[in-house]
């Protein structure tokens, strides 16, 4: 069996985590080896919109946290980064003033972002760098990049003025409407979640990079020949919706002959963790269930969904979508597991018994 699933970071380790107890660990396909020796394949295409260069390493956030939760790395109370990890890196940038102070860059991490920027330097795709990267993690599933271009995530914001304006005349009366509260800038992603935690005015998602991004080797494949397109309860908008802007990815989705089921972020109309509540509101989708699904629409009505598993406490109706309900909290890989059976059963795709043992 082939499940491909479409995952951002925290969320979407812990949705696959669960996908993985399901079928097995899948062999990570190394060219030429068969995946299907067990049958199983699962493949995840991750999200690169939180990416970043910081410090001069490139940082992937998303694409870390699945394959450190996958690889038993991860530190499970941040939810990412490293566990046991040690901050002397962060602090000695910090001693020499260097920006970014608010990015928890991590000892053990720095190795992951060296490594990897060595790679890029060396002029290897990040596809590859992640199968690389990989064979230390062994995460039990493939891990592909969206894309290997660059498509970061940027956030139209009205910055705080840094000048307290109450207690400063301006000298120049220009200089303060340039600095006044209505100018408009472009942050990363990055800035926007952990400096200012979504905290600030906050007009729109922008997705930045080349203009003619596309989707890595192997990911269309990956959605063309699945026995079911799985999206996982991520954020909708930075995660999901971030994957879904990649060109040619919804045109994959919307042929393939497998059937495409999400999983509702939201849960008794509030998102589990993150900010998915503050990047709907920017992008006017209410919180709730139904509005996530109609946003993500009916395949058979231009949008991807074949079928939309929402919690008991919610209720959804979404014209040509197959919708049902299950326990959507993630507890354990057992238990995500369950939810990755009854997503599959919703648009009548078998999957094994979930071992409970
Ligand atoms: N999230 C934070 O809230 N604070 C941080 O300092 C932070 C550092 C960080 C370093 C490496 C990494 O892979 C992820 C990191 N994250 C941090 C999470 C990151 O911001 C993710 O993009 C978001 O959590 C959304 O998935």
């Amino acid at each position: 069996m082939k499940i491909t699933v479409l995952v951002g970071g925290v969320g979407g380790a812990r949705f696959l985590q669960g996908v993985r107890h399901l079928l097995g660990s899948t062999p990570f396909p190394a060219s030429g080896s068969d995946p299907t020796e067990s049958g199983n394949s699962v493949t995840a295409v991750v999200n690169v919109g939180d990416d970043a260069w910081m410090h001069g390493v490139r940082i992937c956030p998303d694409l870390d946290t699945c394959m450190y939760t996958l690889g038993d790395g991860i530190d499970t109370e941040r939810g990412w980064g490293r566990q046991d990890e040690t901050w002397n890196a962060k602090a000695e940038l910090a001693a020499y003033g260097a920006d970014p102070d608010w990015f928890g860059l991590g000892d053990r991490d720095l190795a992951t972002h060296l490594i990897r920027t060595q790679m890029l330097d060396a002029g290897y795709r990040l596809s590859d760098i992640t199968a690389a990267l990989c064979k230390r993690w062994q995460p039990g599933v493939r891990l592909l990049p969206v894309t290997d271009d660059r498509h970061e995530t940027h956030v139209v914001v009205t910055r705080p003025t840094e000048v307290d304006r109450s207690a400063q005349e301006p000298a120049d009366p220009e200089q303060a409407t340039s600095e006044g509260s209505d100018t408009k800038v472009a942050i990363h992603f990055q800035e926007w979640w952990v400096r200012y935690r979504a905290g600030i005015t906050t007009h729109g998602f922008a997705q930045v990079g080349s203009e003619d991004a596309r989707p890595a080797p192997g990911v269309v494949e990956a959605i063309e020949d699945a026995d079911v397109v799985l999206l996982a309860p991520s954020n909708p908008v930075v995660s999901i919706g971030a994957i879904l802007s990649v060109p040619g990815i919804r045109a994959a989705l919307r042929a393939t002959a497998a059937p495409v089921v999400g999983v509702s972020p939201v849960i008794g109309g509030a998102p589990l963790r993150g900010m998915a509540d503050e990047c709907l509101s920017v992008i006017g989708v209410p919180t709730t269930a139904e509005a996530v699904g109609a946003h993500y629409g009916a395949r058979a009505h231009a949008g991807l969904l074949d079928g939309w598993l929402i919690a008991p406490e919610d209720t959804a109706h979404i014209p040509g979508v197959a919708t049902g309900c299950a326990p959507l909290l993630m507890s354990s890989p057992a238990a995500t597991a369950q939810m990755v059976r009854d997503a599959c059963a919703l648009v009548g795709v078998d999957t094994p018994e979930v071992d409970n043992s």
